[in-house]
């Protein structure tokens, strides 16, 4: 397959002013008319992109086209001699019914139960009809949709313009709708169904009357009321911290179960993956319902940061995706404690990012080639990206940041730019942004290292620091990136703040001093995690332990018991720290901490998973070893606190349910020491887990129960998981949670994974259940990283590859760690892999092998 380049970048030669679209959806078919209004830009023929089409008929400016006229290859359609200004009218046949891939328009459900629906982003278009399917081709949109009426509800971008019968068609009906904005392709969307609708409003800023709607099927309506007022809340939060208000008279939401991504933003008509849109106290747990909150913000801001200020090529997805992932974390952040929220964004960011930086995968956060666009929705674009806004945001400050945006608002509203243009917006306080344009250049994650010295004396302290990136290969030798480390210094006697600063490292080394320091601090860095990097500062054991007491705000008192348990687990610089240091702190931290704040508490009993842990290992990765000493570092403390559980437990009563951050933090606290209180033989625990199931008033006790019973295999535990099942049957989310906690079980065994994928209600259809069994799985590395476990990964993404290869790609990039393997493992991983190499075909997943 054939690499596409950054730097071969050229504008389209012909623009798209408007569109006129008429989709006929019939029994086995949808026949899709397109009338385009194309105008020169630069010399050149007109190239229109699709795929999987059966092209009916040609026309320009009224003439039927031939062959002499067009040339068809490879999904491109090239007409030649085309005057300054062509009218295009092209029909095209698809088939919805069969498209397994979930991109373009495709039918989703089976037997009664169908609806129509599309996904765009990033190349789905081309699979509705021939366009010039590229993010810089802007046009406005109008779109006409006719079917059977057993499907009431049509719907598409925009404005609802007309609505009738069918003439000489009694049992077809039709809407045509028109979105006044310029937009490109890959944020058209439709949806022809039978679904409910749940309405509200929303009055802008500007004064501007906003009918909200989110579609479900109607089983589902009641699950939508958290999902509505998230709505209300990033509307209202967009204008005040942006400025940036709603822009048509209606905003639509539509749920989908198949779905391959967990949202879509589509302009005035977002498309959900029902896992991220549905939410209700019985059904979901807080977790999940926190990051429903959390998509629906992030879809709702790509209305100005995606749609109305686009990315001018696919290189560029970072502009779009790392603005608003900062935008959704910092909207999240607001609404719980942001100590918690902080915690939570670095650790997937250190869990999943730098895993991928670390490993074969490794990209730019602006890639400069690819085969296929879909194998770069990563999260070095989104987390990493996101790391990138959040330093700048911090070096700007609130005021000039928020003068950056205003002026990238200003200057770039309706176009298709790319990250140079952002950071030009955004240096207009201050011309130093412009070198934060490196961070998107480099893939690699740096290592900052340092150490200090106090001279008594001359009462300075003088910090050494120094960074360091790997060589990736294919890529420039690294160079030094501007570091923000947030730094402060602590009074060993008093335990205050005695200075504090934001030091710039952009050298490979460089030296800080601070005069007028009465006797020798301890030193605390990267405060809340100023910059995505590894730091390695010549700590003591003592050191953290004082900063774990003395640390002013949550997140920095949860970094330092993940320094500390990276020192025992996995030898930080070198360093072996024996536990009893990590385990004296918590035993006396945590009794105060879970009565004022029971949510970060519960967040410093985090211990890594094996799998994240597995990540920071470059060679000789044993993953029986691994588990095993994570495994033993979590008994460690379960033993250690062995006899406060039961009080700690007996404080946190069950209580009904409450949506608030005091609530949820209780529920996830006692979620976790129940699990401790088990792995500590606690007398009674097994009890209490049952009494927590039975008794619960929602989901996340429920399921935080059962999930304690599987791992610990509790006697009964069986019965119960029959119990969820049956009391939940008809729930297909919760069922997800049912096949997970299986297959992500610590006793899980390759069999055990085999007839969950054989079991009546698996449905490789269906993305959301695949993850639900295989993503889980995969979170055990010892039974992943086994002959076994591995055959029958391979084998899923064989049997993904044909029918919906972006899902394939996505699951097969967990293997990219088998080059860390200690042997015999390695060899065995990479015979699987060739093997695979021979039997998959999709672009996709080969150039996702080809990397690994
Ligand atoms: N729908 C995906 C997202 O919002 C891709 N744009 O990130
Ligand atoms: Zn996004």
């Amino acid at each position: 397959p054939s690499k596409i380049n950054l730097k071969d970048y050229t504008k389209p030669s012909f623009d798209v002013d408007t569109v006129h679209l008429d989709i006929k959806l019939f029994e086995d078919y949808a026949q899709v008319d397109s009338t385009l209004e194309m105008v020169r830009q630069t010399a050149g023929d007109i190239v229109l992109f699709g795929e999987s089409l059966e092209l009916l008929t040609i026309t320009m400016n009224g003439k039927v086209l031939t062959t002499e006229d067009y040339q068809q290859e490879a999904g491109k359609l090239t007409i030649y001699n085309v005057p300054e200004r062509a009218t295009l009218d092209i029909q095209v046949r698809i088939c919805p019914q069969t498209n397994t891939a979930l991109e373009g328009l495709y039918m989703a459900g089976s037997g009664d139960d169908t609806m129509f629906v599309t996904q765009c982003e990033p190349e789905g278009f081309r699979k509705i009809t021939f366009y010039p399917d590229r993010p810089d081709v802007l046009a406005i949109f109008t779109t006409r949709l006719e079917a059977d009426k057993r499907y009431p509800t049509l719907l598409a971008n925009g404005n609802l313009v007309e609505a009738g019968e069918v003439a000489d068609a009694p049992d077809r009906h039709y809407a045509i709708w028109h979105d006044p904005t310029n937009k490109p392709s890959y944020l058209f969307a439709c949806v022809v169904a039978d679904l409910d609708v749940l309405t509200d409003s929303y009055t802008t800023s500007e004064g501007r009357e906003v009918l909200l709607e989110l579609y479900a099927k109607s089983a589902d309506i009641d699950k939508c009321d958290v999902g509505m007022q998230a709505l209300k809340d990033a509307m209202k939060w967009d204008e005040v911290n942006y400025g940036r208000a709603y822009d048509l008279d209606r905003y639509m939401i539509v749920a989908v179960s198949q779905f391959n991504m967990g949202a879509m933003e589509n302009k005035g008509l977002n498309i959900f993956n029902t896992a991220c849109v549905l939410s209700s106290p019985e059904t979901t747990t807080d977790a999940r319902s926190f990051s429903v909150k959390a998509i629906i913000a992030h879809e709702y801001f790509h209305n100005w940061t995606g749609n109305r200020i686009t990315c001018r090529d696919w290189f560029q997805l970072c502009l779009k995706e790392g603005f608003t992932v900062y935008r959704d974390q910092s909207f999240s952040a607001d609404q719980q404690s942001s100590a918690v929220q902080r915690i939570d964004d670095v650790a997937t960011l250190r869990a999943h990012q730098f895993s991928e930086d670390a490993g074969p995968l490794a990209h730019p956060v602006r890639p400069e080639s690819f085969v296929e666009i879909n194998n770069f929705y990563t999260t070095t674009v989104y987390e990493k990206g996101a790391e990138i806004v959040r330093m700048i945001a911090n070096t700007l400050g609130p005021d000039d940041f928020r003068k950056g945006t205003d002026e990238y608002f200003r200057r770039y509203d309706g176009q298709a730019v790319t990250v140079e243009d952002f950071l030009s917006a955004l240096s207009i306080t201050d011309d130093k942004i412009e070198n934060f344009i490196d961070w998107y250049r480099q893939p690699g994650t740096p290592v900052v290292s340092g150490s200090q010295t106090y001279d008594s004396t001359a009462q300075t302290l003088t910090i050494t620091l120094n960074q360091q990136t790997r060589h990736v290969k294919g890529f420039d030798a690294p160079k030094p990136l501007p570091i923000p480390v947030a730094t402060a210094l602590f009074d060993k006697d008093s335990g205050a703040i005695v200075a504090e600063r934001m030091l710039l490292l952009d050298e490979a080394t460089q030296t800080f001093v601070f005069e007028n320091v009465a006797s020798e601090p301890v030193v605390s860095l990267l405060r809340d995690f100023s910059a995505p990097v590894q730091l390695n500062y010549d700590y003591q054991d003592a050191d953290l332990a004082f900063l774990l007491k003395h640390e002013t705000n949550g997140f920095n008192r949860w970094q330092v018991t993940q320094m500390l348990v990276n020192r025992i687990l996995l030898q930080g610089q070198g360093v072996k720290s024996s536990p009893d240091v990590y385990l004296e702190a918590l035993a006396q931290t945590l009794p105060v901490l879970s009565a004022d704040d029971a949510m970060l508490a519960a967040r410093l009993l985090d211990i890594p998973s094996a799998q994240e842990l597995a990540s920071a290992i470059s060679k000789d990765y044993d993953p029986v070893l691994v588990k095993e000493q994570r495994d033993g570092l979590y008994k460690q403390v379960a033993d250690k606190l062995k006899d406060q559980w039961a009080e700690l437990y007996n404080n946190l009563p069950m209580q009904s349910y409450e949506d608030s951050a005091e609530a949820r933090g209780i529920r996830a606290l006692r979620n976790v020491v129940l699990d401790m209180a088990l792995t500590a033989n606690v007398d009674d625990a097994a009890d209490w887990a049952k009494q927590q199931y039975d008794n619960a008033s929602c989901m996340t006790e429920r399921f935080g129960a059962l999930k304690t019973m599987v791992n610990h295999q509790l006697a009964g535990a069986d019965k119960y998981l029959a119990d969820f099942y049956e009391r939940f049957q008809a729930n297909d989310l919760v069922i997800d949670l049912w096949f997970s906690v299986q297959a992500a079980a610590d006793d899980v065994t390759p069999d055990m994974v085999k007839s969950l994928l054989t079991h009546t209600d698996f449905d490789w259809n269906t993305p959301n259940r695949v993850r639900s069994v295989v993503s889980a799985f995969s979170s055990q590395p010892t039974v992943l990283w086994t002959a076994e476990g591995l055959e029958m990964y391979t084998g899923v993404i064989q049997k993904l590859d044909d029918a919906n290869p972006v899902l394939a790609s996505r699951l097969l990039q967990v293997l990219a760690r088998w080059n860390t393997l200690a042997e015999p493992r390695r060899q065995m991983a990479h015979e699987q892999l060739v093997d695979l190499q021979k039997n998959v075909s999709s672009k996709h997943v080969l150039e996702s092998l080809e990397s690994v």
